[in-house]
Formats: C-alpha cells, sequence, structure tokens
C-alpha cells in the first residue's frame, strides 16, 4: 500500500532489515534449543526439530480440499502459489512484498474469534468450533490490489453470509467492522507509531450478506500459509485488496459506519467503499490497468474486477457517494 504524508512505503528495504536479522537470529537460537533437547531426550527427528513457529500441522487440514464452487470462473489461469506467496501486503509484518519470512512468531492457533454489538448471538470461539459450524468450498476469484497488480487465486472458506447468520444481526445493525489480532510481539511493525493497529475494515451488512463476501481460510486446496492472512481474512472480489482483511479476530456489528485502517491514515486516498472502477483514478495514479503478476503483463481492468453481475445493484442509489475511493 503506497501513502504520502507519513511516507511508510518510503522506507528503504534496509530499515526493515535490523528486525528481521533479529529475527531470523531468535529463529536459529530457538531452532538450535529444540535439537539440544531432542538429542538430550534422544527423540531427535530432524523436520520437527527444524520446525518453525508458524508451520506446526495445521488442525484444520483434514477439511482440505474442499468441493469447488463452479459459479465462479476466471479469464486467466489460477497464479501459481510460487509467484502468489511471494507477492503479499500484510503491514503488520512487512512494508516490502515478501512477507512469509518475517512471520516467524505468527502462530494460528490459539485463534479465538469474537462476535460482539449488535447481534442476538454475541459469541466468541475457538477458530476450530467456528469451522464446525460452516461449510468448506473452493473458488476461484480475481484479486486486485489499489497498487494495481493483480492475480487470481483457488480460496477456501464459507461465505460470509454464513457467519452473519450465527451472529444475528437485530434490526439495527447496519454495518460490521473487523478486526486483525493486535499483538506487537508477534508483528513486529505493531510498535510503528505511524500508523493506528489493530488493522481495521468495514462493510455494509448488504455487502457482508451479497454472495462473494467469503472468509477465507486456505488456498490452493490446503490451510493457507500465514502470508495470506491465516488463519481467517476476508476476500472482498469486487472491491481492492486492502478491504479483503487478514488475522481476522472480531466482528462487530454497529449502527456507525467503521473508519478502516487506510481511511483512518489516509482518508483522501483510501475511502471506505474501494470498489474497483478503471476511469476513477487513485488521486497518484491510474487504475485504468493493472500488472498480472504472474506473467508481468499489464491487463485492463474491469468494472468491479468484473463483478459488477453479482454486487452492481448495492450501489444503485448510492451514486452521490463516494463508492470508488
Ligand atoms: N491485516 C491486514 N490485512 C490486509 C493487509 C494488511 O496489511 N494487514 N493488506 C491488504 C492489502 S493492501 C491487500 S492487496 C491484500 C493482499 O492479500 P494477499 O497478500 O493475499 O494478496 O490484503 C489486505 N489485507
Ligand atoms: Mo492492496
Amino acid at each position: 500500500m503506497l501513502i504520502r504524508s507519513r511516507r511508510g512505503w518510503e522506507l528503504p528495504e534496509s530499515a526493515a532489515t535490523p528486525e528481521d536479522v533479529y529475527l531470523n537470529r531468535r529463529q536459529a537460537m530457538g531452532a538450535g534449543a529444540m535439537l539440544l533437547a531432542g538429542l538430550g531426550a534422544g527423540t531427535l527427528s530432524s523436520p520437527a526439530a527444524a520446525q518453525r513457529v508458524g508451520d506446526v500441522p495445521d488442525p484444520s487440514a483434514s477439511l482440505y480440499p474442499a468441493p469447488r464452487n463452479p459459479r465462479y470462473t476466471l479469464e486467466r489461469p489460477v497464479t501459481p502459489e510460487a509467484k502468489s506467496s511471494l507477492v503479499n501486503n500484510y503491514y503488520e509484518f512487512s512494508y516490502g512484498k515478501v512477507v512469509g519470512p518475517s512471520m516467524t512468531r505468527f502462530q494460528r492457533r490459539p485463534w479465538l474469534v469474537k462476535i460482539d454489538g449488535l447481534v442476538e448471538k454475541p459469541q466468541e470461539m475457538g477458530i476450530d468450533d467456528l469451522f464446525k459450524k460452516v461449510k468448506f468450498e473452493e473458488r476461484l476469484y480475481r484479486h486486485r490490489c489499489v497498487e494495481a497488480w493483480s492475480m487470481a487465486v483457488p480460496w477456501t472458506g464459507f461465505p460470509m453470509k454464513d457467519l452473519v447468520a450465527l451472529a444475528a444481526p437485530t434490526s439495527g445493525a447496519k454495518y460490521i467492522k473487523m478486526e486483525t489480532f493486535l499483538d506487537p510481539k508477534v508483528a513486529p511493525n505493531q510498535r510503528d507509531f505511524r500508523y493506528t493497529w489493530p488493522y481495521v475494515e468495514g462493510l455494509t451488512l448488504e455487502e457482508a450478506t451479497n454472495e462473494l463476501a467469503f472468509l477465507v481460510t486456505g488456498v490452493y486446496g490446503k490451510p493457507a500459509p500465514n502470508q495470506f492472512g491465516a488463519p481467517l481474512r476476508l476476500v472482498l472480489p469486487w472491491k481492492y485488496g486492502f478491504k479483503s482483511i487478514k488475522g481476522i479476530v472480531r466482528f462487530t456489528f454497529t449502527d456507525k459506519q467503521p473508519v478502516s485502517f487506510w481511511e483512518q491514515l489516509q482518508g483522501s486516498e483510501y475511502g471506505f467503499w474501494a470498489n474497483v472502477n478503471p476511469k476513477v483514478p487513485h488521486p497518484r495514479w491510474s487504475q485504468a490497468s493493472e500488472e498480472d503478476i504472474a506473467t508481468g503483463e499489464r491487463v485492463p481492468t474491469v468494472i468491479f474486477n468484473g463483478y459488477g453481475e453479482y454486487v452492481a445493484d448495492l450501489y444503485k442509489g448510492r451514486e452521490t457517494q463516494k463508492i470508488w475511493f
């Protein structure tokens, strides 16, 4: 994500390096300690000894692969995982695009999800209990970042409307505010005071119950690698990628339009709606085309990222609002 006044994106790569080096050193120490412990107990298993914190087996692994929903098709090939897993945005961990190596302290369990606010059924549950209440499916979606790059990903998850049904919103609920976990010991950039953590995003209830709004826990037929936002992130293919919040721990139903992370930082550039439109440039660059990260080619951008048939009705009568940024 690019910002101007706080210039986070202008941080030189080297500015992030000491932290990475520090973390890697800690990681090496951890592995060394495990190795010694394994030797001491006479149970050395080198794969286990080499295993990083983020690599422990995911308890939801047996739920994959999920059946593909054939309703959502692509006009381009699925982006190879070898590419899509190296071009990510996850500012809590890195301001660069290769995020995975900065996530050595991240653990996907235990993971509590809270549902609160204007609902009949406020609740807090472990993520594996949530997974028991929903049905996984796979969907192929295009994914378009406001930075004008795109990819196509096989996501596994469940419709957000199923989570809304579990919450049973009261008649006063108009919006859902979502929050990412907050733990600077795990996510080093959450100590960066230029940003307001945790990452927050919001949707109208109509958007959240649109069939396309998808809560994702896996990619490529398996639990998602950490950098994709495991164990729970949102995917909204008709909006710019920053709306698709990662590492979600809380859903709050409210009557007030939430102020999202990027909106709070730079509201003139990143608004609440953020629907994809090739004709509405970002204040500092065009959105007319995008780079397909699989091929490096520029392709024309399509209104609502090609999902207008599903979502255009959501915005009828809102034309006076700034629904594009
Ligand atoms: N918590 C959190 N969620 C986030 C972000 C982030 O920095 N932190 N980046 C957003 C942006 S700008 C994009 S483009 C997508 C990237 O998703 P991907 O890495 O799976 O492609 O995640 C979004 N969700
Ligand atoms: Mo993005």
